[in-house]
Formats: structure tokens, C-alpha cells, sequence
């Protein structure tokens, strides 16, 4: 890759390895945030306008491919980072959008505000979301933010580092994987889905911006404490192919790299 296509920098991506992390701002145009946002709004059928109107604390949309959500999604500064951090020709380009947990001030709770990791895959005769140590299907976790986002508005939390501490339950189950509640109640049981040794971050930031995140960290949203909605969309990066956690070139990507530091520790 050419250096004027990088987005990253070494310290940043270094972070990302150990931290499990990376906030990109100006991922895509703020306009198309707008234009974006205003999209989803007629989709709840709520009005902006008017908060009588919120009256649940979560309203889930699931996806779109419309084209102002590809544009935001297809960026050549999300594409560079892609490349830095899962490595060119290793992910799918995305042709939209999806899902959008949109979040509402409002007094009841949302109920779906645990700590977990995503699942990527359904193994066939299974149900619900899976994941294995190769992270089948899933080279990164993103967080894109379609409002402003500050510490009142429901930002997405985040367990830093929490990305080191998945490998190892990962490892017994091998190809097959398990199912993600199974994963998480096994880290619960033994204080490791919200460990003390882990601090947390909020992913706040501006419309446009994303957060590129390693597919096994772990985080989980919250009640909105402030006043202006919150629109996200959580989707997944689409792998070409699991990670290869033993190459022979030593070539390992980021993410690659992550897995194999969160087995050794
Ligand atoms: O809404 C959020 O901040 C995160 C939601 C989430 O992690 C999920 O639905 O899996």
C-alpha cells in the first residue's frame, strides 16, 4: 500500500492490537450522516420534532442498501484503514448498512444493555449467532455513528483490551465455535465479560465518524441520559477468509496479531 493511502498511523494501530480499538474521525461525509439520519427517521415513523412521540428506549432498524448508506459505508478512508488493519484483499466491501439500534432519552430501560461480544455465524442444525478462535465471517466489529454522540447520548461502552481476554475460551471450542451466550456466560462465571482489569471507554464522537473495532471485544450500550437521539449502525466487516493465526511470512495482520497476544498472555 502506498503511504499516502494510509489513514493509521503505527502508534494508532499499535492501540488497536492492544486495546482492541480505533476511532476514526471523518470516517464519512457528515452530509451523508445527515442525509442518512433523516432516512431513519421516517423509517421509525417517529418525529423528531417531538419527543412525545419516542416512546420506547430502543428502536431497531435493521438495514439498508440504499445508496447514501453504500457511500458512507465505501469511503476511500474507511477502505485504506480496512486495509491496515485486517489487510488488502482480506475483507469484502460492504453494500450497505445495518443494524441500527437507535436509542431514545427516555425513563425505562433498554434491556439490552449487557456486556457481550457479536457473534459472526450460525453453525447449520444450530441457532443464534456463533464465533470461533479464526473469527469465521467477521474481520472487524464497526461502530458507525450517524449523530452526535457525547457521554449523555448513549454511547456505546467499551471494555478496552477486552479483545485479549476472548482467545483463550475461544481455543477449546476450535472450528466449530460456540454460541455467543454460551462464550459470554462462561467469561461471566469467572469475572473476565466485565473484569476489574479492564477500564472502560465511550465511543462518543461527531456524525460520520467510526469506530473500527477487533471482532472479539467486548462492549455494550447503555440508557440515554441526554436529549438528541442516537443513531448507530453496528455492522460487521465481512472476511474473505478466517484469520490465519500461524502464517509462515510471520505477515500477520493486526487483528491476526491481537488473537495470537491475547493466547500467549
Ligand atoms: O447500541 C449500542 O450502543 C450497542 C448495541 C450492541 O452492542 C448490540 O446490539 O449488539
Amino acid at each position: 500500500m502506498s503511504a499516502a493511502a494510509a489513514v493509521l498511523t503505527d502508534d494508532q494501530i499499535e492501540r488497536f492490537v492492544t486495546e482492541g480499538f480505533v476511532h476514526l474521525p471523518e470516517a464519512f461525509p457528515r452530509e451523508l450522516a445527515d442525509e442518512c439520519r433523516a432516512f431513519l427517521w421516517r423509517e421509525t415513523g417517529l418525529d423528531p420534532e417531538d419527543p412525545a412521540t419516542w416512546t420506547q428506549p430502543v428502536v431497531r432498524l435493521d438495514g439498508y442498501g440504499d445508496a447514501p448508506f453504500r457511500q458512507a459505508a465505501g469511503t476511500p478512508r474507511l477502505h485504506a484503514a480496512f486495509d491496515q488493519l485486517v489487510g488488502p484483499g482480506r475483507w469484502l466491501p460492504r453494500t450497505g448498512l445495518g443494524t441500527f439500534p437507535i436509542r431514545f432519552p427516555h425513563p425505562q430501560d433498554p434491556g439490552d444493555a449487557g456486556w457481550h461480544v457479536d457473534g459472526s455465524y450460525t453453525p447449520p442444525g444450530e441457532q443464534g449467532y456463533w464465533l470461533n478462535l479464526r473469527s469465521r465471517d467477521r474481520a472487524l466489529l464497526m461502530l458507525f455513528l450517524f449523530s452526535d454522540v457525547d457521554a449523555d447520548s448513549a454511547p456505546t461502552r467499551i471494555k478496552v483490551g477486552s479483545h485479549l481476554d476472548v482467545p483463550p475460551f475461544l481455543e477449546p471450542h476450535g472450528e466449530r465455535g460456540v454460541n455467543l451466550f454460551e462464550l459470554c456466560g462462561a467469561m461471566d462465571e469467572v469475572g473476565k465479560l466485565d473484569s476489574p482489569d479492564r477500564p472502560q471507554a465511550l465511543a462518543t464522537g461527531r456524525a460520520g465518524d467510526v469506530y473500527l473495532c477487533h471482532p472479539f471485544l467486548i462492549h455494550g450500550a447503555q440508557s440515554h441520559h441526554g436529549t438528541v437521539p442516537r443513531f448507530l449502525a453496528q455492522p460487521p466487516l465481512l472476511s474473505t477468509a478466517p484469520l490465519d493465526l500461524d502464517r509462515a511470512d510471520g505477515a500477520h495482520s493486526p487483528v491476526e496479531r491481537a488473537v495470537r497476544l491475547g493466547l500467549r498472555a
